[in-house]
Parts: C-alpha cells; structure tokens; sequence
C-alpha cells in the first residue's frame, strides 16, 4: 500500500472569541456561531499535501495537545475588535513551543497587519502574517472532520467580494477580487460535502453574474432525498431586488430561509426598502418573517433611525440592529448589562459626530428589541407591545434551547401547576451547559413528567 509521507506537523487555532453562545458550531435559524471555515480549508490544504494536521480552539496545555509537537501554529482572527484573544493565542503558543513557526491570518490580520501596533507585537512574538483569501486552500472543501463534533450545515461562498464600497465596511478590502463560482460549481461541492443545510457566506449574493442559475438549479437540488435549506448569512443587495424583482421567487423556490435586506442608507429610501419588501412578501415570505439589517451608531441620526423604525413598523418586518464599530477599532467593551451605571467612548466607540451617545445606542436596541418582539408575537393578534411578552420571549428560547417548541401561554405557566419551578431547573441547565459548551438534549417527544425527570437527571449529573 502506499503510504503518504507526513512531512510537517500543523497546528490550527481558532482563538477563545467570546460568542455570547458558548455552545460552538452550532448553527440554527440563528447563525450566531460559526465553524471556523478558514481554517477548516488550511486544514484541507495541509492534509493534501501530506502534513499531519490537528485543530483546537484557545490555549491547551501539551497535555491536552497529547504532546503533539508541532513544526507550525496557524492562528486565524475574526473581528478586529477581538484582536486580544489573537493575541493571547500567540503569546502562549510561542511560549510553549519556541521553535515552532507560528503564522496569523484572516480578517483582523488582513485589516491591520500593517498597522505600527501589530508591526510591533508580530515581531515581539516572531509571527509571520498573512493578508487576505488563501488561494491554495480556497480551492478546497473545508475538513469538517477536524472538529469534534457533528456539524449538520455546510458554509460555503457562490461568490467572494462585492460590487459597492459601503463606507464602514471591511468585506470589499478583505476580499479586493471579485470571484464567482458556476451553477455546476456550487452544486458539484453541495452534493459532495451531503450536507441538507448550507449558509453563505457571500457578502452580496445577488451580485454574482451566475446567481440565477444557481438559484435555479439549487431548487431541484435533493440530499438523501431530501430538499435542501438554504440561508444566507449577510442581507441580500435590495437594490439589485428593485432592479429584478424575479430574484424574490428564485430564492423562495430554492427555499432560502430566514430572508434578510439591508437599510443601510437614510430614510429617503423607505420607498425603495417597501417595493423589495412588497417583492418578498409577493414571493411568498410573510413580512413577520423578513429581517432589515440597520447599521446604527454611524452617520445616521438617532431621531432618523426611529423614524426608520417606525417605518419597518409599518411594513411589519423584523429589524437586526448592527452597531457600528470602525474597523480601526481593535477592542470593545461594550456591555448590554450595563444600562444603569452607562459606559462611555473609552469603553466603545460612540458616533458622537452624529450626535449619538451611549444613552442613545442603549435606547435604540432596546426599541428594536421591543419592536421583534411586537412583530413576532403581538403584531398578528392585533395586540400592543407588552412587557410580559419578553417573559413569554425569554421562556420560549429556553424552550427552544431543550427543542421542546413552543411553550403554554403566560397564564399557565404563572399559575400552572409547576410550571415556576421547572422553568427555573430548565433554565439553570440551560445556563450550565452553555457556560460548559454541552450540547442541548432533545427533549422534544416527552410527557411532561417525563421531562421532569429528565431534567432532574440533568441538574443531578451535573453535581457528579
Ligand atoms: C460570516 C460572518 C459573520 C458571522 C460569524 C463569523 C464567524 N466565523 O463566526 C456572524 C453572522 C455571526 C457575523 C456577525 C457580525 N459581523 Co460578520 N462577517 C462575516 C463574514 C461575511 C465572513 C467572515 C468569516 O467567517 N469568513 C470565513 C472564512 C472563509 O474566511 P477567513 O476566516 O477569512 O479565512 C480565509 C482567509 O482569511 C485566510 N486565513 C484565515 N486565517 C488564516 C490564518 C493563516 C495563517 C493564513 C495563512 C490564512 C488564514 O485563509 C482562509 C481561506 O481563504 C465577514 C466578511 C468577510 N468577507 O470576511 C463579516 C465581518 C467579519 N463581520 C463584520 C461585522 C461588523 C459583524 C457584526 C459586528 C455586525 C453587527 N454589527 O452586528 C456582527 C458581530 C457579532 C459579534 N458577535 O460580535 C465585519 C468585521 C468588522 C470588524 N471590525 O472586524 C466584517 C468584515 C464584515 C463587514 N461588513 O465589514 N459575521
Ligand atoms: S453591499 Fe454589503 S458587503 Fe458590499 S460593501 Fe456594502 S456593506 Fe459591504
């Protein structure tokens, strides 16, 4: 037989990023967390040509790396305000294998590797690094099997770069070269990967010449016999809706989830943001179910954004509120819990040019917070926001959380009979696997009092 000669030793890290869910590589309805693709492609890259890879996220000890002794670090970075656990990273793994040659790349890299600070520090730590897309690695197929658990998606990009040059945006300077993959292409790498659930990554979908045909040809797309869910992580240009409205059905027929547009310019456009709205809603996505991505905390004035608000009220969608943090930027510290006390710039930027303070950012979430709420629970019903509503929120995500669907109405679960104390034990657990990274159990088929002796199994193994 012949055997592959293992020429180097590779060590991957994916740095401790503080996602607010601890619970890694999970990806549902809600992308908050994401495989580390990059890295997943290096891995790929390294393993063709013989080198023995091995991936881990944060500081382990040789202990925990089995004494695996690697002749490379690769370190990748994600958002240029987590440049601290980059760095963290590299620090210790200088410290602990001196001789090794220790590499970083990926979006913080890309952005600031030229900048007198990391000029400074990748010389104090001896790292190389590395700006921008990897053109080897990018011709293959991320290596899932380098993570410890299953992921059931697959991240892939149709197309890399985009046609604007939005000024608080960091996508176009990452990813300088427009490049698109073929219907043939994307379809090719679904079927091989086998996965039913895919996420692009693209910063603008629409834009990629080729996306008709593959919006038409991933609609007949089956895995295992089974229609494939589709989502795209970054809004849809709704310009590029406006101009072909037929993209709205295309997607729908190819089952896009979980649809999201942009409204990142003035109120001027509320005409524009409706008719793509209208398109959507026409093509078969109920307006509760479409998102406006709105950056906020940037050049728009506080008042405007309301007035913005107030106008996504009307159209009935759901708004994700995207705080503006300059790509100069290499920390924040901004804190939702501390609304009482407030924070000030040294803690985050604030866009005080456009009059906004730390008041004002606060005030904003919180209405686009109430406004969802309203939307998804209230808005159908013909009711006003309500505060218990937020209760009924907070109860049904730790509902989700045990895959156990939608909970009771308020009233019961006040005054049902057990309810109370249940949802304290199902919350507790909830908070302790997270913290632990454990994976949520499905408790989706069970009898209430079958759940409660699941969960009393769970709170008691945890004192084991
Ligand atoms: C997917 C994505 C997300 C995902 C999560 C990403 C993740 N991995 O966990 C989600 C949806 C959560 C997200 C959220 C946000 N995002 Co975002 N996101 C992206 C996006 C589209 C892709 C990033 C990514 O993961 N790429 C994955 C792989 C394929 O790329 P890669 O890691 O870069 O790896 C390649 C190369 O970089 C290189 N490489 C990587 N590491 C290494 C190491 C070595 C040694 C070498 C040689 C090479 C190498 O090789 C790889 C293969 O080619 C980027 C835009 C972009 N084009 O990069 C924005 C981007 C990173 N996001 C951005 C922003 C602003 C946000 C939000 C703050 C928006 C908001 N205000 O709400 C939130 C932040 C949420 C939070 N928790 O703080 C900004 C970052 C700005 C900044 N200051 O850093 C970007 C750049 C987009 C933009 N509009 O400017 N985002
Ligand atoms: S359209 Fe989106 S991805 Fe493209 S430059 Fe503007 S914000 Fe960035």
């Amino acid at each position: 037989m012949l055997k592959m000669k293992v020429n180097k030793k590779i060590l991957l890290v994916e740095p401790e990023f503080p996602y607010p869910n601890k619970s890694k590589h999970k990806a549902n309805s809600v992308h908050k967390n994401f495989v580390p693709i990059g890295l997943l492609k290096l891995g790929a890259y390294y393993k063709s040509k013989g080198d023995k890879v091995k991936l881990v996220r944060g500081r382990k000890s040789k202990k925990e790396l089995s004494y695996y002794n690697p002749d490379k670090v690769i370190v990748t970075s994600l958002f240029t305000y987590w440049s601290k656990y980059v760095w963290d990273s590299i620090k210790y793994y200088r410290e602990l294998f001196q001789k090794a040659e220790i590499e970083t790349g990926g979006v913080y890299v890309t952005l600031h590797h030229q900048t007198e600070k990391f000029v400074k520090l990748a010389k104090r730590y001896q790292v190389k690094s590395y700006a921008g897309v990897h053109e080897e690695a990018e011709k293959f197929l991320p290596d899932y099997s380098l993570l410890e658990e299953d992921v059931d998606y697959h991240a892939t990009h149709a197309m890399r770069g985009c046609i604007r040059r939005c000024a608080f945006c960091g996508t176009w300077r990452i990813e300088p070269k427009l490049r698109h993959k073929t219907a043939e292409q994307v379809i090719g790498e679904i079927k091989k990967v086998g996965k039913s659930n895919v996420i692009f990554y693209d910063n603008n979908f629409l834009a990629n010449p080729n996306v008709k045909d593959i919006l038409k040809a991933i609609a007949k797309l089956k895995i295992n016999n089974k229609p494939v869910n589709f989502e795209c992580q970054s809004g849809f240009d709704g310009r590029l809706l406006e101009k072909d409205p037929e993209f709205a059905t295309l997607l729908k027929k190819a089952g896009f989830q979980n649809i999201r547009i942009a409204w990142d310019n003035s109120i001027k456009d509320a005409l524009s943001i409706k008719k793509q709205v209208d398109y959507l809603v026409k093509a078969g996505y109920p307006p509760k179910n479409i998102s406006i991505f709105m950056i906020y905390n940037f050049n728009i004035s506080y008042k405007d954004m309301i007035k913005k608000l107030n106008y996504c009220k009307k159209l009935g969608v759901q708004i994700i509120d995207c705080r503006y943090r300059p790509l100069e930027s290499t920390s924040d510290n901004y804190s939702p819990h501390a609304f009482r006390t407030g924070q000030t710039e040294k803690d985050y930027h604030i866009h005080s040019e456009a009059g906004w303070s730390d008041k004002k950012v606060r005030n904003f979430r919180k209405s686009v917070r109430k406004h969802n709420i309203w939307i998804r629970y209230a808005k159908d019903k013909g009711l006003e926001y309500d505060k218990r509503m937020e209760k009924w929120s907070a109860i049904h995500s730790t509902f989700k959380f045990f895959n156990l669907g939608r909970p009771p109405g308020l009233e019961v679960l006040e005054n049902g009979y057990g309810w109370k104390e249940r949802i304290q034990v199902m919350n507790k657990i909830k908070n302790h696997y997270k913290r632990e990274g454990i994976k949520a159990p499905n408790f989706g088929s069970l009898k209430i009092k079958e759940l409660d002796s699941e969960l009393k199994k769970c709170w008691d193994f945890r004192l084991d």
